[in-house]
């Protein structure tokens, strides 16, 4: 038999059309056909998959993960394979992880760490952006190489983690006039951490010192005005920004904002699987490992409505895309934070459960936009002939429930622990290969490929 897949009675849902009834063929990983049967019949000696009663989508975006990071003295445990397993058992067939330099480290030596780390064991394709955490002339220099010889179009800089990677105005400034000028995105983890920092003396100061107090010190107001910040610098260096993890409605709302000041092609907005999946009051859980294991940022919000209210903005297009920020650790290394919030490294699951949480929550998906606004557009993110077969049969009749027993990450915890979610990703195809059937797994390490994505033309973002 050979190794290609011929799909029927498919129903093809792309973010623009649905083809009812349709035949996909897929030869060398590649989509060669889309149409009625009669037009191109079942060939002989392949795999003939019915699709009869579901969807037919593209593979997931996941334009927000955290392999193998290390952070607060500990390393994520899900690494590049297990990672992208638990993304591919959910119907993820592309991730984009961010390089993190050290400050002070060559932020081209960073890159070759991670793809050193993540050739060798992703088991679909990948790409990465490059946090800049620390500012010089020779980050800059090293910018333009990234963008032009290395495929890395989006750069992330922190507003928050003082001391640590965070930048200051001045420095914000001159990251994004760099990355206009190298037709680069910028991104920001839009924080306040000069007030987080004095929130957070004072909170243990005064004796709260449980994770309840990491939701405490960095609440919602902290976030608004570090996103609208950004918003301002990136108008007044021409500079499109993607806000990574809009967490709370006031954020959320100062993207909307900006978008309509300054553009809809100039200013976009991402939130989490974890925003409108899990609430705020887990961190006042009796157990502390439970509350714990929330910890993220920015953190997940008191506001009951919020849920609700990021996934309207979603479906507005107030907000463009979903991420996971998966980052996980096991309730031992959160364990480092036991008597100081502050230290309980940050991170939560996601790459697994993000599509069946979207859809779960609001009915949809938005591979669409992840992929435009990071230059992987047709290739990934579409259903057409000369795409990439990364294809998922959607079964929205059948259920499953979320749970760390039948999770594919290497943590310990999983904080939709319990969720039923309406909508299975039946088979996941990954670059013409069936990854998924029947709930089982079939992947080979190292059988993903690195995405290169070339920088833009400032001009396409220009309202
Ligand atoms: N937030 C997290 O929760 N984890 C990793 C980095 C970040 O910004
Ligand atoms: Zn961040
Ligand atoms: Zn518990
Ligand atoms: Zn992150």
């Amino acid at each position: 038999m050979s190794n290609n897949i011929y799909i029927k009675n498919a129903c093809v849902v792309n973010h623009d059309t649905i083809q009812e009834n349709v035949s996909i063929y897929v030869e060398n990983g590649v989509i060669k056909f889309i149409g009625t049967e009669c037009d191109f019949p079942i060939p002989t000696n392949i795999e003939v998959i019915d699709a009869s009663g579901k969807y037919v989508i593209p593979g997931g975006i996941d334009p927000h993960t955290h392999f193998e990071l290390e952070f607060g003295g500990t390393f994520a445990v899900d690494d590049f394979y297990q990672g992208t397993c638990a993304a591919v058992a959910g119907g993820t067939t592309t991730i984009i992880d961010f390089v993190i330099p050290k400050k002070g480290q060559s932020i081209l030596e960073a890159y070759e760490i991670w793809r050193k780390r993540a050739d060798s064991k992703v088991v679909c394709d990948y790409g990465l952006h490059c946090a800049i955490t620390w500012w010089s002339v020779e980050v800059n220099k090293d910018m333009e190489i990234l963008a032009k010889e290395k495929g890395i179009s989006s750069f992330k800089m922190f507003m928050a983690y003082k001391g640590l990677f965070m930048l200051d105005d001045s420095e914000l400034y001159e990251t994004f006039e760099r990355c206009r000028d190298i037709g680069a995105l910028a991104q920001v983890h839009a924080e306040n951490g000069d007030i987080i920092a004095k929130n957070t003396k004072k909170l243990l100061e005064n004796g709260v010192k449980g994770p309840e107090g990491h939701q405490l010190s960095r609440t919602e107001d902290v976030e608004a005005e570090a996103t609208n910040r950004a918003c301002v610098i990136a108008h007044q260096t021409n500079c499109p920004l993607y806000v990574v993890h809009v967490m709370s409605i006031s954020a959320a709302e100062e993207v909307a904002r900006a978008r309509e000041r300054w553009g809809k092609n100039f200013i976009f907005g991402e939130t989490l699987a974890a925003a409108l999946g899990a609430s705020g009051e887990e961190y006042y859980d009796k157990c502390w490992h439970h509350a714990a294991a929330h910890v993220l940022s920015p953190p997940l919000r008191p506001r009951k409505e919020t849920r609700e209210v990021l996934m309207k903005m979603l479906a507005n297009d107030d907000l463009q895309s979903t991420g996971s920020d998966n980052c996980t650790f096991n309730k031992k290394q959160k364990e480092l934070g036991l008597d100081d919030f502050s230290k309980i490294p940050n991170g939560v699951n996601g790459v697994e459960d993000r599509m069946s949480v979207i859809w779960e929550k609001g009915g949809g998906t938005d591979i669409f936009c992840a992929a435009k606004i990071f230059n992987l557009y047709p290739k990934k993110g579409s259903l057409t002939v000369g795409a990439d077969a990364d294809i998922v049969i959607w079964n929205y009749k059948d259920t499953r429930t979320i749970s760390v027993k039948t999770h594919h990450h290497a943590c310990d915890f999983n904080i939709f622990e319990g969720m039923v979610c309406h909508g299975v990703p039946e088979i996941v195809i990954v670059g013409g290969k069936i990854c998924v059937r029947d709930g089982k797994l079939s992947v080979t390490p190292g059988s993903g490929k690195f995405l290169p994505r070339n920088a833009f033309n400032t001009f396409i973002f220009k309202s």
